[in-house]
């Protein structure tokens, strides 16, 4: 299991600062993607208003544990050039390629729930580079390199309809693109497993590089209590090679509501890893064994969690 840290929930609405005219008084801040930048610790974090409007604001940490929170919301620009109507965007996930940091996340429009990619270089400036996914789909993760002369990332079909709930899936999927701006689905990787903890699934943050194959943390949603949905946290690990192979998947969760801002908030029983910092690469880009495992999660869409792991036990997670 994951480690909490002792100063949870790390991130709730009284930090947020008030920005006229959309952030005054909030009501929650959850799902932040995560990095470390430049040493340190950034995340992105979904803050929602009291009119029930979500959007995406900086937070930044010599430790990784307490955050300042920007008093502006991140302008992704060239958005505004989007000529449907956008609702929401939220659940951003951060991943560097070629020293360019990309950050995908889901947008809530009248077709239904999008992919945008946007990138930045020096965390002040983001550029909104489209629309990148077509039908209802959510939880898009990049691979941080190309795999086979591809970019790869996981996504989620939004395919299954919550009791009285929004749309989700149960099937996370391989997709490919050339240029990050186009892409097309080449695989089903994971599906949910019914009756058990991921029955529906979604990634949770981007994929790592270890020696013994992808590590992937995901989101699994145990539908049994209707309304009361438990969302939890478990990991797989993918072939190198081929990540449309599974090579082991945890069979039990690896963080599930337990403490009372996972229990209770605006939707109880939630925890949703969306960000991960890992503190060591070799040379070649592999996560080391030993290296420490920071996961930022959301605590019932309502606050921020830290946990933390190290790569090894992460491994060793997927293989029980
Ligand atoms: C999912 C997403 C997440 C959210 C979770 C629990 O479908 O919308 O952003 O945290 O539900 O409400």
């Amino acid at each position: 299991m994951l480690k909490r840290n002792q100063k949870n929930p790390i991130l709730t609405r009284s930090d947020i600062p008030n920005v006229a005219p959309n952030l005054i008084d909030v009501s929650s801040v959850f799902n932040p993607g995560a990095v470390k930048f430049n040493n340190k610790y950034i995340l992105l974090l979904r803050v929602q208003n009291r009119g029930r409007e979500t959007f995406i604001v900086k937070a930044e940490s010599p430790n990784g544990v307490d955050f300042k929170v920007d008093n502006k919301i991140v302008d992704f620009k060239g958005m505004e050039k989007i000529r449907e109507k956008i609702y929401h965007i939220y659940d951003a996930r951060i991943t560097k390629i070629d020293n360019i940091h990309y950050i995908m996340f889901a947008m809530d429009m009248d077709a239904g729930c999008q992919l945008g990619l946007a990138k930045t270089t020096d965390f002040e400036e983001f550029q909104f580079l489209g629309i990148v996914s077509e039908g209802d789909i959510r939880n898009g993760v990049l691979f941080p390199e190309k795999v086979n002369g591809k970019y790869l990332r996981f996504d989620r079909p939004n395919k299954v309809q919550l009791e009285e709930g929004p749309s989700s899936g149960n099937t996370i999927c391989l997709s490919e693109s050339d240029d990050l701006l186009k892409w097309k689905i080449v695989k089903q990787v994971m599906g949910g497993r019914f009756h058990y903890w991921d029955e529906n699934i979604g990634s949770g943050p981007s994929p790592v590089k270890t020696r013994e194959g992808w590590l992937h943390i995901y989101h699994g949603i145990a539908l049994h209590f209707a309304s009361s949905n438990i969302y939890q946290a478990g990991v797989a690990l993918h072939d190198l090679k081929d990540p449309s192979i599974v090579l082991f998947r945890g069979k039990y969760n690896i963080l599930e509501p337990r403490e009372l801002f996972e229990l209770a908030g605006q939707v109880p029983n939630v925890v949703f890893p969306s960000g991960m910092v890992v503190e060591n690469y070799d040379e070649e880009g592999y996560a080391l064994p030993d290296s420490k495992v920071l996961v930022y999660y959301g605590g019932a869409d309502t606050a921020v969690g830290l946990a933390t792991t190290t790569i090894k036990e992460l491994i060793e997670d997927s293989k029980q």
